[in-house]
């Protein structure tokens, strides 16, 4: 009866008053200057990062847009595939980030792994290989059969350089919520594998424009947005990496021109992905020298 009296359901609002997380969007060059001082404590050393979720997530458009904001030019290296999301005919790669000149590189590499998809997609050994740099460039993945000693793409000589520093989860905004039992359990397994081998693990979640029409709107309302901030809390939940570790991005996947805002959460993360992984080759570097005494 009379229901156009009846109260109206509140709704949360849209965006907190203030950020949740500090982020300076003026300090995009400070954020360039960390990334472009970066040297591994270690001569010699190279940071692996590696990047694994669903097909489709978002992993190669990272890769594109860390090179395209290093290197200044829009790239397109990580060929991004959005006709197929089959994780058959992914091959292992290692994209390196130009530095300066063509001859320079960046002394941090990233290697993108599909290891989940919802029946298919790849054996989560083949992923613990890759952590422990067994899996050669150009190996492609095949859910039905694991890489094993004796193949030509198995890396029986592993130098410190091939293993992974710091695993990074890649998982879209627009599925957190629908994430399925088997991606959750994938994930935890993968991020086990990781744990057992001491390596630090970060999520990044991609395509938050997608997610929230006020960040659409507005890329600085990213830590102001209530979904956004529920949604990082039920991923930190369902595959247990600490709020502080999870980083929205807003990736380049469309546009020719270059974004401050789209920059500034990209070197964020990679400046976060780049100390953890930093820490634990030192880290590594101490335990190991322990060992021998
Ligand atoms: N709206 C939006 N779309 C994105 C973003 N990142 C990636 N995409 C789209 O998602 C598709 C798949 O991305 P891709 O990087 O190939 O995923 P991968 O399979 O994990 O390597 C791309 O074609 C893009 O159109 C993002 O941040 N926002
Ligand atoms: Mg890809």
């Amino acid at each position: 009866m009379r229901a156009f009296f009846a109260k109206q359901p509140q709704l949360p609002p849209p965006l907190l008053d203030a950020p949740w997380r500090e982020i300076n969007w003026n300090d995009k060059q400070s954020a360039l200057q960390h990334v472009n001082d970066y040297e591994p404590y270690i001569e010699d050393r190279q940071l692996r990062i590696l990047l694994y979720g669903p097909a489709g997530a978002g992993k190669s458009s990272f890769i594109n847009s860390v090179k395209s904001v290093l290197e200044g030019r829009m790239s397109t290296l990580a060929l991004v595939d959005n006709i197929s999301h089959d994780s058959f005919t992914k091959e292992y790669t290692t994209y390196k980030v130009k530095k300066e000149n063509p001859s320079n590189f960046y002394p941090f590499v990233f290697n993108d792994i599909m290891g989940i998809t919802q029946n298919k997609g790849i054996v989560v050994d083949d992923v613990k290989l890759a952590l422990m740099g067994r899996v050669k460039d150009d190996y492609v993945f095949n859910p039905e059969h694991k890489l094993s000693e004796g193949d030509q793409y198995y890396n029986t000589t592993v130098n410190p350089n091939d293993k992974v520093h710091v695993l990074v989860c890649v998982i879209p905004a627009d599925t957190v919520s629908q994430m399925r039992e088997e991606v959750t359990k994938k994930t935890l397994e993968i991020r086990r594998a990781a744990s057992d081998l001491g390596i630090p693990q970060v999520a990044i979640i991609t395509k938050i424009d997608k997610a929230c029409p006020e960040i659409k709107k507005d890329l600085k309302n990213v830590y102001k947005s209530v979904y956004l901030k529920e949604m990082m809390e039920q991923l930190s939940v369902n595959v247990g990496i600490p709020i502080n570790c999870i980083f929205p991005v807003r990736n380049y996947f469309e546009e020719i021109d270059f974004n401050d805002d789209v920059d500034s959460l990209t070197l964020r993360a990679l400046r976060h992905i780049i100390d953890f992984g930093e820490d634990f080759m030192n880290h590594k570097m101490s335990q190991s020298e322990g060992s021998h005494k």
